[in-house]
């Protein structure tokens, strides 16, 4: 999955680059900063002197010591002034640089924390958003994987008010869910009062049998692989643009081209379905060639619905919705 967003301490992440929130001076200080230098060594608070400091919005690169990752890229942040003093457009600078020197250092992996939301002010929910969209539109060009690492759950929050409306739309829909098997079990129970010892199938010769079973076996319907490569032709993307979109990667994109029997995991069908933007009567067709299907007894469910029926199909977004809800992310 290229982008991952996940709850840990960076220190510990095993990738090409970790990102640290460092302050123009490079040398040093509290929070993130102070873990990564902990953690590094000596040698890492030498290699920075020798940097001469670095712009706010911008970043430079070093090695990394004793940490298990290659490189510590230091990227430092905008302290938060109330958002009118260019904040936005610093933080999403910093994202860029930092994401563009693991490039050009042949970086596969980078780990970003939360940069200027912690000792800097910036409020959480838009430092995330800003992180989110930044990396997101980079992925949309770049073959990488990148998590962004939340040190704890406080940490995280997506904004208050769309919290609020999902998990309104997750009481809705659990309500019409039990509402549905309430009926179901009323018109059950009528059912069995009239009910009357079915009378049994004849049945079949073992020839016919096999013979029937074997026509319909040459009758498959379109298989998953197949309905999502017509889609994306129908749509007229690029076999990249999509699995890009769908936050998938390339070597499994390829080992879904390549057999026409795959069967994805359910998070992978859906991240295809959000990709192709499809409506969700769509959505379901192509979960079911998987197998799968759209329920309102699950909350992860639930919450591809919503950004569905609302038109959302920015799968970063909605990665970042499922995790507030502890659920599994789109992708793979
Ligand atoms: N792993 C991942 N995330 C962490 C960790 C960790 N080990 N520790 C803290 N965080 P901050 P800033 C989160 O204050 O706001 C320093 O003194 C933390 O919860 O580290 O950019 C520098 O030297 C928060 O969400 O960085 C600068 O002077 C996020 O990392 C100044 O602070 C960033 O918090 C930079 O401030």
């Amino acid at each position: 999955m290229p982008f991952i967003i996940v709850r840990n301490d960076i220190t510990k992440m095993a990738v090409d680059a970790i990102v640290n929130a460092a302050n123009s001076s490079l040398l040093g200080g509290g929070g993130v900063d102070g873990c990564i230098h902990r953690a590094a060594g000596s040698g890492l608070l030498e290699a920075c002197r020798a940097l001469g400091g670095c712009a706010v919005g911008s970043a430079k690169i070093t090695g990394a010591y004793d940490l298990p990752c290659k490189y510590v890229i230091h990227a430092v942040g905008p302290r938060w002034y109330g958002g009118k003093h260019g904040e936005k457009g610093l933080l999403e600078s910093c994202y860029r640089t930092a994401l563009s020197l693991a490039m050009t250092h042949g970086c596969t992996s980078v780990a970003f924390p939360l940069i200027s939301s912690g000792a800097y002010g910036y409020p959480k929910a838009e430092a995330l958003k800003v992180a989110v969209d930044t990396i997101g539109a980079f992925l949309l060009e770049h073959e990488m994987t990148v998590y962004l690492v939340v040190f704890d759950r406080s940490a995280y929050q997506i904004s208050e008010r769309l919290f609020a409306d999902i998990a309104e739309y997750i009481d809705d829909a659990y309500a019409s869910a039990h509402a549905d098997t309430q009926t179901r079990r009323l018109e059950d129970s009528s059912v069995s009062r009239v009910f009357a010892p079915r009378s049994p199938e004849p049945a079949l010769p073992a020839a016919s049998f096999d013979a029937e079973l074997g026509q319909k076996l040459r009758q498959l319907d379109e298989s998953f692989s197949q309905m999502l490569l017509r889609k994306i032709d129908e749509k007229g993307m690029t076999d990249a643009a999509c699995y890009k979109k769908a936050n998938i990667d390339r070597k499994l994109f390829s080992k879904i081209r390549s057999d026409i029997h795959y069967r994805p995991s359910k998070p992978t069908a859906l991240a295809f379905a959000v990709a192709l933007e499809l409506p969700l009567d769509e959505t379901r067709s192509l979960l079911e060639k998987a197998g799968f299907t759209l329920s309102h007894s699950s909350r992860f469910d639930i919450i591809i619905e919503y950004f569905i029926t609302k038109g959302n199909y920015n799968i970063f977004e909605i990665n970042e919705a499922l995790f507030a809800f502890d659920q599994s992310l789109l992708g793979a």
